[in-house]
């Protein structure tokens, strides 16, 4: 298993409007049923475009706190789960874990390479919201707010959520796994004027 003490000591700073209930003996199968630990595919390269189309495959899906896997029929296929349960199984990725995946990244921190991780691939990865708010890792980096473009982000302590397209008002279109209620979906956020949230990017982009 993957869940090592680190991850399992991860998971508790994991938020993304998550709580700690009480859900024993509760879970979906999605996981268990639909989801793979094939290793990822090394790639060159990312783009902005690319990974656009890869974060639009996940809207509609489920949200699954700490979770990472998810189909692309468009419907939420674990809605209601006990919110901040690792262990529920449900469909979809967490904020960070949507994040993770989105961008390409590896397991290992150190390294800024290219990791494609296929949708039905159960893979949280290494960060948090609020470590990717710090820029930690060697593909994560802090971006000034006013320069973020689509496919940066918008981290809180709790939360990050990928921008799709930046709104004339100031605004911006988010495509975010927001939580167990919401799922994984595309709306407008001002988190770029809240000063709760930082900007944040992923390096090495082609185009
Ligand atoms: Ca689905
Ligand atoms: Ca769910």
């Amino acid at each position: 298993m993957r869940f090592t003490t680190t991850f399992v000591a991860t998971l508790a700073a994991v938020s993304c409007l998550g709580f700690v209930g009480a859900a024993s003996g509760y879970h979906t199968r999605f996981v268990a049923d639909n989801c793979n630990y094939a290793a990822p595919t090394p790639s060159s390269h990312i783009t902005r475009a690319g990974s656009t189309t890869v974060a639009l495959r996940a809207r509609w899906e489920g949200y699954q706190w700490a979770g990472g896997c998810w189909n692309d029929n468009d419907v939420d296929d674990s809605p209601g789960d006990p919110p901040g349960t690792a262990g529920t199984g449900g469909e979809g990725g967490d904020c960070s874990g949507f994040t993770f995946k989105v961008w390409r990244e590896p397991e290992d921190t150190s390294s800024a390479a290219f990791h494609q991780w296929g949708r039905l691939r159960f893979v949280h990865g290494p960060y948090t919201a609020l470590s990717f708010k710090n820029g930690v890792g060697a593909p994560n980096a802090t971006k000034a707010k006013s320069a973020l473009i689509t496919m940066d982000a918008l981290a809180s302590d709790g939360h990050i959520g990928l921008v799709y397209v930046t709104n004339a008002d100031g605004s911006d279109q988010i495509i975010e796994a927001k939580g167990e209620a919401y799922g994984t979906n595309v709306w407008t956020r001002t988190y770029r004027g809240s000063s709760s949230y930082s900007g944040v990017q992923r390096l090495g982009w082609s185009s």
